[in-house]
């Protein structure tokens, strides 16, 4: 991997390297890796770290009823035009999945903090309020719905919606956040308007293997997939392990291995081809050694970058495990989790990315994005672009997901020159 370095970047590894460290010692302990959960008193420290540090650059700082921190630079008077321009901005998230690494949303917001500094410090000439954003619970690993704060800003999920989301606790999106001091109720009215924003760029780690494979410091996104979830629960008859005879079981397990093999084997189907199926979660009931599995419940992500074929898998597989259920005399029942469509970002805001890379000497590739990620949410309100950067193997989602400061230190650079030409952009 060659590392790009840019003529006189004004990027700061030293100080990237801080608020990096500053975030990762934010975690539950016990580890490995970074457990920073959607709504908990740890990811509002999080938000604290972020706030202070902008309210420090002199920036001003606010929280949304959904838990979103966001800091605005006003408009440079000197090179600014008419008053009241809409805003340009950057951000990404700061929780984490259980034991997750460091550096997914974590970067986007780091780079967000930096290009804060470099634009006090270096008083950069801009003539549009530039925002700063912190999103509230963007991985759906606790409550099933991803991109939470996001949604919340782009009037996607209301108040209403919030009571039923619930993580394996029992717990609702709504308790969470009013136990971390926040007001689900509210929350409708937090919801971002258009026209007070021109376009905003995120920049994530890639969590894939493109970028590394092929050498290039920066990616530039088209499409954001899109995901369905399922929770599926199936149940059959706990009995004695030793004093029931395999003819007259009705085991969970066994239907919901069934169940996350034809799983895999519907998403390697050539007519399924792009679709990712994943069972990340499987809990047996009751889980003892001697006791025939009773029920079994597993969540099911199936991603695509395509909607049609992403919701046909989707409704396949609830249909082939309801065969499968039948014939082995068990009940299972198939509930929509969360549903979230790929999104196709506004051609104008990649050609600024890619015009800034290439000014800058980057080389860089358009792909897909296999994950989520909040501007897939507030692109439904705002022209939306998406940078990235490498990440080491590919990984993520784990404590070895990483990506060097060298490597993270271009896109910076990649995402304040984008920032800065949309800043002199009117269309
Ligand atoms: O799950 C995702 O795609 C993202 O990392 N939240
Ligand atoms: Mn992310
Ligand atoms: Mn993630």
């Amino acid at each position: 991997m060659t590392t790009a370095t840019t003529a006189a970047s004004p990027v700061d590894a030293g100080r990237i390297d801080a608020h990096l460290a500053a975030f990762a010692a934010l975690t539950e302990p016990g580890g490995p890796g970074c457990t920073r959960l959607a709504y908990s008193p740890l990811e509002r420290d999080a938000h604290a770290v972020f706030a202070a540090h902008m309210a420090g650059l002199g920036l001003t700082v606010s929280t949304d009823h959904a838990g979103n921190t966001v800091a605005e630079l006003p408009p440079d008077q000197a090179a600014s035009g008419p008053g009241g321009l809409p805003a340009v901005g950057t951000g990404s998230h700061l929780d984490t999945v259980p034991q997750g690494g460091g550096f997914d949303g974590i970067v986007g917001v780091v780079a967000a903090m930096e290009v804060a500094e470099i634009m006090v410090r270096q008083a950069v000439p801009h003539r549009r309020p530039w925002r700063f954003v912190a999103f509230a619970a963007e991985e759906g690993a606790r409550f099933g719905q991803a991109c939470n704060g996001s949604r919340m800003a782009a009037g996607l999920t209301r108040a209403a919606d919030l009571a039923g989301l619930t993580d394996r606790d029992g717990v609702t999106m709504a308790a969470a956040m009013a136990a971390v001091g926040l007001r689900p109720d509210l929350v409708d009215g937090s919801r971002w308007r258009p026209d007070d924003w021109f376009a905003f760029v995120e920049l994530h780690i890639e969590q894939g293997e493109v970028l590394r494979s092929q050498g290039l410091p920066l990616g530039v996104v088209d499409v954001i997939s899109g995901s369905t979830r399922l929770r599926v629960r199936v149940e059959g008859r706990a009995t004695h392990s030793g004093g029931t005879p395999m003819h007259l079981r009705r085991d969970a397990l066994v239907t919901a291995s069934e169940c996350v093999l034809l799983g895999d084997r519907l998403a390697r189907d050539p007519a399924h081809r792009g679709v990712r199926v994943t069972v990340g979660r499987l809990g047996v009931e009751p889980g003892s050694i001697t006791t025939v599995p009773g029920a079994v419940e597993f969540t099911v992500d199936v991603r695509d970058v395509d909607s049609v074929r992403q919701r046909d898998t989707a409704r396949a597989l609830a249909r082939d495990f309801e065969s499968l259920a039948r014939a082995r005399g068990v009940e299972l029942v198939t509930e929509v989790m969360a549903d979230t469509s790929p999104v196709i970002l506004p051609g104008w805001v990649a050609a600024e990315s890619r015009a800034a890379c290439t000014e800058l000497g980057l080389p860089y590739r358009v792909l897909p994005s296999g994950a989520s990620h909040d501007v897939q949410q507030i692109g439904h309100v705002i022209a939306a672009g998406l940078l990235f950067v490498p990440s080491r193997d590919g990984l993520s989602h784990v404590p070895d997901e990483f990506t060097p400061t060298d490597q993270i230190t271009p896109g910076v650079h990649a995402l304040l020159e984008t920032l800065r030409r949309l800043d002199g952009t009117t269309r």
